[in-house]
Parts: structure tokens; sequence; C-alpha cells
């Protein structure tokens, strides 16, 4: 059991700060998210080397019942046009909801249903968005600046990636003429 007596939670960066123990950092950089992409021809090591998003997320016990509380910081960009967005997933227990609460920066929040129906919410400032259980969700970075976003979920949920790896999410989001434009993916 972790005891979170010093923890602290900055709610305009979205800065978790308290035991380095009991905070998980990860980061990915384009490099290790180039799957996710459609096109991926000509970037030069810069670019590859970007940081495409980093997430901080206490460590607490994955059980039944429990809580996760993380933030992520999703970095401004694009792939060949295609905007810079997280991995995405289900849930491993499929069930399991999440909400999503937008400190900072504008994009689009992609969710999606088994049947591969999608639809996007608009991320900003203060907005507020729960993802149902069975909705796989991916943020996109829509603007100049850092995309920050805390989450709270089921700590038991887990992440399905493989699926998204597999099927992909049947719409991608590209800047054209500046401005964000779905193309289906089917
Ligand atoms: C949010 C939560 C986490 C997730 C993170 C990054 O903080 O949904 O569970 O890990 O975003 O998203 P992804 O795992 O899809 O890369
Ligand atoms: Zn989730």
């Amino acid at each position: 059991m972790i005891n979170l007596s010093k923890a602290t939670y900055d709610i305009r960066s979205g800065a978790i700060t308290g035991k380095d123990s009991e905070i998980a950092r990860a980061q990915r950089t384009i490099s290790n998210t180039l799957g996710m992409y459609a096109n991926t021809e000509g970037l030069d090591q810069a670019t590859l080397d970007r940081l495409n998003y980093r997430v901080e997320v206490l460590k607490v016990d994955e059980i039944e019942g429990g809580l996760q509380f993380g933030t992520s910081y999703l970095y401004p960009g694009t792939i060949n046009g295609e905007y810079f967005m997280t991995k995405g997933h289900y849930h491993a227990i499929s069930n399991r909801s999440e909400f999503y609460l937008c400190l900072k920066g504008e994009g689009l929040l992609v969710l999606m249903d088994r049947d591969r129906r999608w639809w996007t919410e608009k991320v900003l400032p203060n907005s507020l968005h729960y993802i149902p259980g069975d909705v796989a969700h991916r943020l996109i970075n829509t603007s100049d600046e850092i995309l920050t976003v805390l989450a709270c979920w089921n700590s038991d949920a887990g992440h399905d990636y493989a699926s998204i790896e597999e099927e992909g999410f049947s719409v991608r989001y590209f800047k054209v003429d500046g401005k964000p434009t779905p193309v289906e993916q089917g």
C-alpha cells in the first residue's frame, strides 16, 4: 500500500511531485512511436530524436477498486503532415473507464468503439472527458504548445495496445492548410 502524504499535484503544470519511488515516469521519442504514423519516409535524425510524449503516473497498487492518476505531456509537431499523437489503447480489462482533464494546449481526443465507429472531442484548457469502457482513446496535439492532460482511471484497467497496433484507429488527423483534417482509414 502506498502512502501519498507527500505527493502534490500542480494543477497549472500537471507536475506530480513526491517520493521518486512512488512516481513512474516514461517518455517516448518519435523513433519509439514510428509504427503508428502513416508515412515515416525521409525523417531526419533530429526528428527521430524529438520527444513525442511523456507521462508521469503515481505508482499505486493495480487492484480492482483502485484508481490510477497521471499526467500526459504530448508535444507539438507533425510527421509528414500527421499530428503528433499518443499510441492510444483500449483497456486490457475492457469495461474499465477513465477521465481526462485538459490543463494546457489544444487538441483532439479520438475515440473509437469496438465496431470501429469513431468520434472526437475537442480538448482545450479545462475540458473534461469521460471515456467509457470498450472505447479506444488517443490524444492528438493540434496546437503549437505541449498538450497537458490529467488522467484518472481504474488501476486494474491495464493497456491493450496490441489491438491498436494490429488494426489502427479508423481515422487519422493531418494538418491541411493549417487545419486538422480527418482521413478515414476504414
Ligand atoms: C494517460 C492515461 C495512461 C496512458 C497515457 C499515455 O495518462 O490514459 O493510461 O498510458 O495517457 O497514453 P498511451 O498509453 O495511449 O500512450
Ligand atoms: Zn486508458
